[in-house]
């Protein structure tokens, strides 16, 4: 078995990363974070990657913090706060930020730090027998990596404190029927269906697709009339890529475009 923290995989257009403590449910350590954190920024820095895969080895995608590495000796556990500091809040910044698609393919249990990392990507496919758990109740914490931020924006206020509160695991399907991921999908399927979308993301208009990302992000904190703003400085930016002119070009042509994902020279 492959010993680091987490796997990577060069594919056409895409990258592939796996968290890889099966042992643990892919539990985060500060190896792992780590680990995950440079493979973030060097995917970024590749302008041959235009999509992400994120998923689990095993039979989990991440059961968020690891515990053994929070009690030291019998009763003793740490005073929070600098490791949110040092590895969740720019994982989940990185993830917001990344300049093209990131595609979570949740393949088990998400529970804790793991369900919020999965919910910070841009679109979540989930195997039909994965169950999402904001377990941080279960042991007196308060949901972190986003959690409080994204549940109520993406399911609303009730069903966001309920999972908040109770811990009770949401299965993949009724996380799809909430709107709290884009697809439940069967298991067998799971990672077949990743692939093909990311190697979509891999020949679509890049820089379109990172300026979207941008424009629905910052749409949260404006009201109509600043986001009218928002859209049309991203636009005159989007207008300015190659791809927009390949997309013209191709339409009026009436062939596939050749979208290249480069920014404009
Ligand atoms: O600390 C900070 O820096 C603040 C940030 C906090 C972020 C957080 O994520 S806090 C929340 C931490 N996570 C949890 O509380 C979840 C704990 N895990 C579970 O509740 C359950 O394991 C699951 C519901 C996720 C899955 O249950 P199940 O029955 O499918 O599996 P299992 O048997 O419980 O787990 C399998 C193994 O993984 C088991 O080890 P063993 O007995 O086979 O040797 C279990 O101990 C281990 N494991 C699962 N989750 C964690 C873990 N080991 C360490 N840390 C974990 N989080």
């Amino acid at each position: 078995m492959d010993e680091s923290p987490v796997l990577l995989e060069k594919q056409s257009g895409y990258r592939v990363i796996t968290l890889n403590r099966p042992q643990r449910l892919n539990a985060f350590t500060e190896p792992m974070h780590r680990a995950l954190r440079a493979a973030l920024v060097d995917a970024e820095a590749d302008p041959d990657c235009r999509a992400l895969l994120l998923t689990g080895a095993g039979r989990g995608f991440c059961a968020g913090q690891d515990l053994n590495d929070r009690l030291s000796q019998a009763g003793a556990t740490p005073v929070l706060g600098g490791a949110l500091e040092a590895y969740y809040n720019p994982l989940v910044r990185k993830l917001r930020e990344l300049p093209f698609p990131v595609v979570a393919a949740v393949n088990g249990v998400a529970a804790g730090a793991g369900c919020n990392i999965a919910l910070a990507c841009d679109i979540v496919l989930a195997a039909r027998s994965a169950n999402f758990i904001q377990s941080f109740a279960q042991i007196g914490l308060v949901p972190d990596s986003g959690g409080t931020w994204i549940l109520p924006r993406l399911i609303g206020p009730a069903r966001a404190r309920a999972l908040a509160l109770t811990a009770e695991p949401l299965p993949a399907e009724k996380a799809e029927a909430w709107g709290l991921i884009w697809k439940a999908i069967d298991d067998d399927d799971l990672m077949a269906e990743a692939h093909k979308l990311c190697g979509h993301f891999a020949a679509a208009p890049t820089v379109g697709l990172a300026l979207i990302k941008r424009a629905l992000d910052e749409s949260w904190g404006n009201d109509l009339e600043a986001q009218l703003e928002v859209e049309r400085e991203l636009q005159r930016e989007a207008s300015l890529s190659p791809d927009y002119a390949e997309g013209v070009r191709a339409f009026m042509e009436k062939r596939p475009p050749r979208f290249s994902g480069r920014k404009a020279r």
